[in-house]
């Protein structure tokens, strides 16, 4: 899968919320996920090594890889424009997204980029932040949302009333890498466009006038600008640049909107095991957990007993802490990771930040954590005040940590096997940093006969897989048809998973 994505080798699966109940909760929205789902991916050319550092993130830390003249983001696997006016008389754009005035519509991001952390945007319109990684949350109104790499957010946008068909407005999406030495310079920024049209579909001539563009959204000092999804604790002020006000969130200002029920809470009350792995890029390996770097094998995991496993009992609540500090390290790299988790969603029961100078570049990490040379961190003075997780702590997939800091997570252990867990930027994944979670394995389900090979020869010719492919679109097909079912009210039935989305096409 290496690089594949940037390639298209990718889709959007929407699997639409069992509860039945959602709009008594946020009132009426128009929910198309063919015509509304935004899946940006990015194509990034590495550039000779000599040259390195030419791009940060603004707190300081590092980037995974460099970007160059030819890196590009792209939605739904058609590059965007970086010329903002590039809408203009462009009725067939295909990034356009046609909005009805007066309604609420929602929207899903899901970012399947190889390393790029973006910010997206619409001028003059908020995003009401609605589900992060598949869990429905309070919404959330913010005017700028970050996107690390595996993540999805869905918000609601209210359209405004009583415009003339043809208005339209950027959204934009941007890089939030900065050149090092000029915070003020990004990285790369991109546009969508936001169409105003009738109810009948019409639009007028999309010019430049129609073209609505937002220069000065955040300059109100008592009312700054929100951005959700902050990998740092303030933002940090050559970014923002003068006279510009912006408010740092993290994820766990947002409450889910659906209670967890007490007895799948993992309260620090019910933690039975406590894990340690910190991320580290320490030359000569850079892409590390505790000193080991992953290594894919041609024998399932499964079948193999090995290191970079860490085995935990059935049915017990586990806590990890997740840190990502090389301070002090030779060559160490200060970065932010997100890692994401297979089989297992997890509470998110603290995030904890670095020291920043004035400015919100980093001073010196953390210090909760003891680090080793060589094996896990562990406390340094015992587990810190304000690890806490609740009916609406959020629930996520994947979680940034930030450079320099840590996050501490818990989960139930409940489905026996072995599961990866790894950071989502590509370089990193490939160069090792993963570890396999054995819970429980002799309680695993056998995998099937096809998989007890060599994963050499776990492979297709193309004609051979043709065919997969059409019995599994058989299959998926019967699996609609039989279970869609609607309530006496038309809406879904709960428990019903009723919806499959392969591929995307944009109006
Ligand atoms: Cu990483």
């Amino acid at each position: 899968m290496r690089y594949q994505i940037s390639k298209g080798l990718f889709g959007a699966l929407i699997i639409y919320e069992a509860q039945g109940d959602i709009h008594n909760k946020l009132g009426p929205f128009e929910d198309q996920p063919e015509r509304k789902t935004i899946s940006v991916v990015d194509r990034i050319m590495t550039i000779p090594t000599m040259v390195t550092n030419a791009f940060c993130l603004p707190d300081g830390s590092k980037l995974p890889i460099q970007f160059t003249s030819h890196y590009q983001l792209l939605v739904n696997g058609v590059k965007l424009t970086t010329n903002v006016q590039e809408s203009s008389g462009n009725e067939s754009h295909k990034h356009n997204y046609y909005i009805v005035g007066g309604k609420n519509y929602r929207s899903r991001i899901i970012c399947a980029t190889m390393g790029t952390v973006f910010v997206i945007s619409i001028d003059h319109h908020k995003m009401h932040v609605m589900a992060v990684d598949e869990y429905p949350v309070k919404p959330f109104e913010t005017d700028f949302l970050i996107m690390h790499v595996g993540e999805v957010f869905d918000f609601i946008l209210k359209s405004k009333k009583d415009l003339l068909p043809g208005t339209n407005y950027p959204i934009k999406i941007q890089s939030l890498a900065v050149k090092c030495n000029n915070n003020s310079e990004l990285a790369g920024r991109s546009f969508a466009f936001l169409v105003y049209t009738n109810k009948s579909h019409e639009i007028r001539p999309l010019t430049s006038e129609n073209l609505i563009v937002q220069n000065d959204r955040c300059n109100n000092k008592s009312n700054p600008c929100t951005i959700m999804n902050c990998p740092f604790k303030i933002m940090p002020t050559d970014y923002s640049g003068p006279g510009t006000y912006l408010k740092c969130y993290d994820v766990l200002s947002l409450e889910l909107l659906y209670s967890t029920p007490y007895f799948k809470i993992s309260t620090s009350d019910d933690i039975a095991r406590e894990y340690f792995f910190n991320l580290e890029g320490v030359k000569p390996k850079y892409s590390i957990i505790n000193g080991v770097a992953f290594l894919s094998h041609d024998v399932p995991v499964l079948q193999r007993n090995g290191a970079n496993q860490c085995t935990c009992p059935f049915n017990t609540a586990t806590r990890f802490v997740i840190s990502s500090i090389n301070e002090g390290q030779p060559g160490g790299e200060n970065l932010t990771h997100p890692i994401h988790m297979h089989s297992y969603t997890f509470f998110v029961a603290k995030i904890v930040y670095p020291e920043y100078y004035e400015n919100g570049t980093v001073k010196a990490a953390n210090k909760d954590l003891s680090m080793s040379q060589c094996g896990p961190p562990e406390w340094r003075n015992g587990a810190p005040e304000g690890i806490s997780v609740t009916s609406t702590t959020i629930r996520k997939s994947t979680v940034m940590v930030p450079a320099s800091g840590y996050v501490v997570i818990h989960f139930f252990e409940d489905n026996p096997g072995y599961w990866l867990m790894h950071c989502h930027t590509d370089w990193h994944l490939n160069d090792g940093m993963a570890i396999a979670i054995g819970e429980n394995p002799e309680r695993a389900s056998t995998p099937p006969e096809l998989m007890n090979t060599n994963t050499k020869d776990f492979c297709f010719s193309v004609k051979t897989f043709i065919g997969k492919c059409n019995s599994l679109r058989a299959l998926y097909f019967y699996k609609i048809s039989t279970t869609t079912t609607r309530g006496p009210m038309g809406g879904l039935k709960p428990e019903v998973y009723h919806y499959i989305l392969l591929s995307l096409t944009l109006i």
